[in-house]
């Protein structure tokens, strides 16, 4: 299997400045080497480019609008690229604004090749906000909403379909983080989600069971994975930390679980940012797991679970 590497330096939907350098931390990580260990193809496209950072703040319930525009739209045209050309895309963010490019482009090719999507999303925050109720006016709160018709055209219209996709689509895992009219929103949308609640009293392996439910041969998998999912004790590497993440362990078997599927065909790893890390500690467990995702397991397995 062939899979392309994206980089895409930027932080113009955060609201701390440093994730424009998650892309190199993980390349100095060792995500090229590790993957290529797996018997991966690996091809780095190096970093797009894209408007510098104004540091402005929001005009009408968004900070940036059109510097996020511009950088999805180019995220969308590498990821589409890749998978057209039927490489596995890895986005490396930049802030999880970013997930509106990459994502759209993963619809965009399922509509194209007939394929099903799921959409895993990996997060402390559900990323569901919309002008009328961001507290911040980060887009990088809003890339879900945008997804499902949420937003302004100029971020919900990439990729030529609006909505995008459908909520139901969408599984999120590890949410302990939502503001309170994105909590309003989020049911009304009726998001399935695996909250750390959940995670806390059915456990890891039940809600992956849940969330991995219903997938079949034609369906493309992706994962759109922020490293604030994971605690802020293993991970301090992110700008936006939210205590009682995923442990290790948690973590390790979310990623194992995604690969016994077998169905993973694109990744976003955003919100790295280098400039919170420790001796880049974050960005090598981020290389880590995604080396469970792809497949690393301790033993050579003997059937699927059970
Ligand atoms: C908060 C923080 N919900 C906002 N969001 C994210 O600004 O909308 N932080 N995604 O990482
Ligand atoms: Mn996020
Ligand atoms: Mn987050
Ligand atoms: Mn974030």
């Amino acid at each position: 299997r062939e899979v392309a590497l994206i980089g895409v330096p930027t932080d113009v939907g955060a609201s701390d400045r440093g994730a424009s350098m998650g892309p190199e931390a993980l390349r100095v990580a060792g995500l090229r080497e590790r993957l290529q260990a797996h018997g991966l193809v690996v091809h780095d496209r190096g970093n797009l480019s894209g408007p510098a950072n104004p540091w402005l703040p929001p005009v009408e319930g968004y900070r940036h609008l059109a510097e996020v525009a511009e950088w999805n739209r180019k995220a969308h045209e590498a990821v589409h690229a890749e998978l057209t050309a039927g490489r596995l895309p890895i986005m490396l963010g930049g802030d999880h604004c970013l997930g509106i490019g990459s994502i759209s482009a993963v619809a965009r090719h399922c509509r194209e090749t007939g394929r099903k999507l799921r959409v895993l999303w990996l997060d402390a925050h559900a990323d569901f906000n919309t002008s009328a109720i961001t507290p911040t006016g980060n887009i990088h709160g809003m890339p879900v909403a945008c997804l499902c018709g949420f937003g302004p055209a100029e971020l919900t219209g990439i990729g030529g379909q609006v909505p995008a996709i459908s909520p139901k689509w969408i599984r999120q895992i590890g949410i302990r983080s939502v503001d309170a009219g994105e909590k309003r929103f989020v049911h009304e949308h009726d998001l399935e989600v695996f909250d750390m609640r959940f995670i806390d009293e059915m456990g890891m392996r039940h809600a992956m069971e849940l969330a991995l439910a219903t997938l079949d041969e034609r369906t493309h998998l992706h994962v759109s994975f922020d490293v604030d999912f994971l605690d802020p004790d293993i991970a301090p590497g992110v700008g936006t930390t939210v205590p009682g993440g995923p442990t290790y362990r948690e973590a390790q078997l979310c990623m194992e679980m995604i690969a016994d599927t077998g169905r993973l065909g694109s990744l976003d790893i955003v919100e790295l940012n280098p400039a919170c890390d420790v001796r880049n500690r974050t960005a090598a467990l981020a290389v880590d797991l995604v080396e469970s995702l792809f497949g690393k397991s301790t033993l050579m397995r003997k059937s699927s679970r059970g």
